[in-house]
């Protein structure tokens, strides 16, 4: 597959975040989260996986920086452990966990890899979950001063910040269909913590950009089209019902400060009592946005259908299982759906950075006589980075883009039975080995199809 040229000083990166790398979880001062209490509760991970080990990245640092300066990264997007940063989830910073993390971002910067530090990639602290977690009112108070401390300790390192990682998994996968910590399944409580997370967002990144304003600051948020599944005006209608709850809500909210019409009535459908001038209030434009982009939705209108756990208020639209070749996750491949989208989020909100935070696939990785040709990765990536050119090339300002993930690493209620890493992880020695999609994307980050440097 040729690639178009892509900007100078475009990032190739890639990304992981803390849970699903670290391990070392009762280590270094770091107290539980609510992934620690959820994985541990019997029947909620697959085989009854937790992150305890994950890929031992907490002692593995320096190996893990090699990898990437091996590869030629230029940008790496990791997550800071709130629970590892303050234990107390409020309250004073711990010197071991800010020392894990300032030595991260120094050896990336030795290897002249730009650290993008993501605050929340869904470890609340227990002890927060306790006092209501997300739903709580506190909640965003609670974040802004954690942003405040994530900041001081960093912010010399860092200069480019992401609030929340895919709020949409963190409100309705785990209030609402309860696959994600902390396993809530509650509808109204999901579209409370939809706002609160926002709130929160807004908060954080205020805190940042007053503390250094030349510092950017962006959300990242996993944009799914949703797409009828077939040519029908009611399958169309039953798409865009679910559009609003995985794309528009958070989009609004975060990009402009509102909240969608149609959101401001399902809520109070459902009795929630949230106010929707914190928004506004609170608002802070972003620097950039991230997307993480996987795959489409495909929808179907289905009579009297109740809506779908993870998008409530979307009545009577269902999902429809891909027609097509799926990843090891089951998702469709549509490298199409990539540049539908960057163009539809660059034409709603012109002049808007966006970056591809997130882009990758499962597949089953069988070491073969000591290799992994693991060539479905290479094509689907291949295909989506094309896809990324695109979207250049029909005007989008797009100016990085990272591979999920570096390495295989604990994918949530899916446990280790799912691998995205460009480095196969072994899980009983823990030892990294490079796939062939990793020899590929260090060929093409060399190729010099971008200029590297600044961006
Ligand atoms: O592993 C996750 C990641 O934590 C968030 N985005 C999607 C990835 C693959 O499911």
């Amino acid at each position: 597959m040729t690639h178009p040229t892509f900007p100078e000083g475009f990032w190739w990166g890639a990304a992981t975040s803390a849970y699903q790398i670290e391990g070392a979880v009762d280590e270094g001062g770091r107290s539980p989260s609510i992934w620690d209490v959820y994985s541990h509760t019997p029947g909620k991970t697959l085989g009854g996986d937790t992150g305890d080990v994950a890929a031992d990245h907490y002692h593995r640092l320096e190996e893990d920086v090699a990898l990437m300066g091996w590869l030629g990264l230029d940008a790496y997007r990791f997550s800071i452990a709130w629970p590892r940063l303050i234990p107390d989830g409020v309250g004073d910073v711990n010197p071991a966990g800010a020392e894990f993390y300032r030595r991260l971002c120094r050896l990336l910067r030795e290897e002249g890899i730009v650290p993008v530090a993501t605050l929340y990639h869904w470890d609340l602290p227990q002890i927060l979950q306790e006092q209501g977690g997300w739903a709580a009112s506190e909640s965003p108070e609670w974040f802004a001063r954690y942003a405040e401390a994530a900041h001081q300790t960093l912010g010399d390192l860092v200069d480019v910040w992401a609030t929340i990682n895919e709020p949409w998994c963190a409100a309705f996968l785990g209030h609402s269909a309860g696959v994600h910590a902390p396993g809530a399944t509650d509808p109204a409580v999901a579209h409370r913590v939809a706002h609160r997370l926002l709130v929160g967002h807004h908060r954080a990144a205020g805190v940042i950009k007053k503390r250094a304003p030349e510092h950017r600051v962006g959300i990242v948020l996993n944009l799914i089209p949703a797409w009828p599944a077939v040519d029908d005006p009611r399958d169309a209608e039953a798409a865009d019902r679910v559009d609003l709850i995985q794309n528009r809500l958070f989009l609004e909210g975060a990009l402009r400060g509102g909240v969608p019409d149609e959101v401001s009535d399902i809520c109070r459908v459902l009795g929630v009592e949230e106010d929707p001038g914190e928004l506004e209030t609170h608002f802070t434009p972003s620097d950039y946005l991230g997307v993480n982009y996987y795959n489409v939705n495909r929808i179907a209108y289905r009579r009297g259908a109740p809506s779908p756990a993870e998008w409530p208020g979307a009545d009577e639209a269902v999902l429809v299982p891909p027609s097509g070749p799926v990843t090891a996750m089951g998702w469709g491949i549509d490298p199409d759906g990539l540049t539908w989208m960057l163009r539809r989020v660059s034409d709603a909100y012109p002049d808007l950075p966006l970056f591809i935070t997130e882009n990758g696939a499962a597949f089953e990785d069988r070491p073969v006589g000591g290799r992994i040709d693991d060539q479905p990765r290479v094509d689907y990536l291949s295909a989506h980075v094309a896809a990324a050119g695109e979207a250049i090339e029909a005007g989008v300002d797009l100016r990085g883009y990272f591979v999920w993930s570096l390495l295989d690493n604990f994918e949530w209620s899916y446990g280790y039975s799912k691998t995205f890493g460009l480095f196969y992880v072994d899980r009983r020695t823990l030892d990294r080995s490079p796939k062939a999609s990793a020899y590929w994307y260090r060929d093409l980050i060399r190729s010099g199809i971008n200029g590297g440097g600044t961006c």
